[in-house]
């Protein structure tokens, strides 16, 4: 347990920009003033009025809001209240989010399958190679005339999904789709950054490096016969707490599914884009990306709606979603960005999904997302009043509801969600966007809010990563950090977060049943610990994000 109360002062505990929005909630306050004290020395450098009290709804605190956006002066601070404990000490540093980056990316290396973590790159969390899944089956739900049931396939490489060993197709799009979209919309930022991974130096940039070691597992998922893509890999059912070497179960391809098919098509469209500069390092790997992109898109139009069901037999994540409207417009618009074949747009227009938050369900906030991204770079036949008008009506929104929380965070209950942790990176995603497009400084404010929640603004008192902040979580849901219990959990994992409804998945009671509450740091707690590759990539975008337009 911390020595710290991280609860009576909830705020960043990782640190702030120089130029950014600064702000701290305090619980239970009587005093009216607060300072900010030298986190070395104790000498007061700053203080300033705190707000009129009131409550936020999804976790029923009295609460009073501290503003230090004014301070702006590097160091290592603490923030003091007559009465109260002081916080969690924080940092003001120009680069106060690189580190935090950096480790959010480096999990996906630390989450590879069928590759050993050398001592060189992995450190104290070095382990043998697991899952070299060159040996697996072809389930009955996946069979087909050039592949009957049983048939061997290699589909190697690849992040396992989460806590978990499996490979889901549905997950790792959103995933890949927002690492890529980092780079492709900061490229200098991760241009200058080296993972101390081992491919670093090799003319890519880590960011290519690690999303590649995902995308060529993606390409073995399509089956060479039809171009439609298997659902997930996977064991029948979830392993236990054991190393990846010690989890030998038989694998499967299971089912082939219009929305990992769509997915799939959308982000190698992406990647084909990514990948053209760079034809010297990997010869051949953006014409096969589209190639394989429209195969998919292809099969997709002949399989309209073949929905994930879940064979009896498989018990292990669905991923399953019914609504494909959204998906098919995603595909439709990467493939349009890439080729400029307007007939992709025509596909997407006549869908012109709704735009909303994005998760692995709703994608369709990626298509706009992208078109705002390459608006100046469209055919004549995109509508970019539309397209910009889409983007900044929801980061619009999002701002609106952060100006009128009383937390100062645009989350409400109903976000409380499994995964609201990353609910809350995503609609800071789009809130970039709208900053992108309008330069409208409270769009940025209110992004910077939902990584100070994450990073300890938060009910919980928790910094909901991993080895960052003085309260992190040490029980992640995450088996190799579990099956290793002598070392610190793998760093740079932010777990899902509080979920509103029972928790029944562990014998120790939730603190609390309030939405923003419901959380504990226990490896049974599937529902509000486990982290997820879905997860992390907001997380990574956002730090870049911030860390690349906050003004000096
Ligand atoms: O993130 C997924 C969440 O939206 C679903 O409600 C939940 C239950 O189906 O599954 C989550 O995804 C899990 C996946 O099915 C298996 N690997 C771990 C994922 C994170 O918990």
């Amino acid at each position: 347990p911390a020595a710290v109360d991280t609860t009576a002062i909830q705020l960043n505990q990782v640190g702030y920009l120089p130029g950014g929005s600064k702000w701290a909630v305090l619980r239970d306050v009587a005093a009216d003033s607060f300072s900010l004290v030298d986190a070395a020395t104790g000498r007061e450098v700053w203080h300033g009025s705190l707000g009129v009290a009131s409550s936020w709804e999804p976790a029923q605190e009295k609460l009073r809001l501290a503003d230090f956006s004014a301070f702006r002066e590097p160091g290592r601070y603490r923030l003091r209240a007559a009465g109260l404990p002081p916080s969690a000490p924080f940092v003001i540093a120009p680069d106060a989010y690189a580190a935090l980056n950096a480790a959010a990316l480096k999990f996906y290396y630390f989450n590879r399958a069928g590759m050993a973590l050398d001592p060189a790159h992995a450190g104290i969390w070095a382990r043998p190679a697991g899952h070299a899944d060159d040996h697996v089956l072809v389930h009955a739900s996946a069979a087909g005339p050039g592949r009957p049931e049983g048939t061997v396939i290699a589909a190697p490489k690849g992040w396992y999904d989460a806590g978990d060993y499996n490979k889901y197709i549905v997950n790792s799009g959103i995933t890949v789709y927002t690492l890529l979209a980092a780079y492709e919309h900061f490229p200098a930022f991760f241009k200058a950054q080296n993972l101390d991974i081992p491919e670093s130096g090799n003319g890519l940039p880590d960011v290519l490096n690690e999303v590649l070691w995902n995308l060529e597992w993606m390409l073995a998922m399509q089956d060479p016969a039809d171009g439609g893509v298997y659902h997930k890999l996977t064991d029948k059912g979830f392993d236990g707490i054991v190393m990846p070497h010690q989890a030998r179960h038989d694998r499967y391809v299971v089912m082939k599914s219009t929305a990992a098919t769509l997915d799939f098509a959308a982000v190698m469209a992406q990647a084909s884009r990514v990948m053209a500069p760079f034809e010297a390092q990997r010869p051949g790997l953006s014409a096969r990306m589209l190639a394989a992109s429209r195969r998919a898109w292809d099969w997709a139009q002949a399989h309209p709606d073949v929905l994930y069901r879940q064979p009896p037999d498989i018990h292990t994540g669905g991923y399953e979603d019914a609504k494909l409207a959204d998906e098919f417009a995603w595909a439709a618009a990467e493939l349009y960005i890439t080729t400029r074949d307007e007939h992709y747009w025509q596909s997407f227009r006549q869908i012109a999904p709704r735009i909303e938050v994005p998760g692995w369900p709703d994608v369709g906030a990626l298509a706009w997302v992208s078109l705002a991204q390459h608006r100046e770079r469209l055919t004549a036949a995109a509508d970019r009043p539309l397209i910009e008008a889409q983007v900044r009506t929801l980061a619009d929104s999002f701002a609106s509801r952060w100006e009128a929380s009383p937390y100062r965070v645009a989350m409400q209950t109903q976000d409380f969600i499994w995964g609201s942790n990353a609910v809350a990176l995503n609609q800071a995603l789009m809130l970039i966007q709208g900053y992108r497009l309008s330069g409208e400084r409270r769009m940025l404010d209110a992004a910077q809010s939902a990584l100070d929640f994450v990073l300890g603004r938060h009910p919980t008192g928790y910094a909901m990563v991993t080895g960052f902040g003085t309260r992190s979580p040490l029980h992640p849901h995450h088996r190799p950090s579990a099956a290793m219990p002598e070392q610190p959990p793998v760093p740079g994992m932010i777990v899902g977060g509080p979920k509103s409804g029972p928790g029944d998945d562990c014998p120790t009671p939730y603190p609390s049943t309030l939405p923003a509450k419901a959380y504990q740091d226990n490896l049974c707690s599937y529902t509000t610990n486990e982290i997820a590759i879905n997860w992390n990539a907001p997380l990574v975008y956002l730090s870049a994000a911030l860390q690349s337009l906050t003004p000096d």
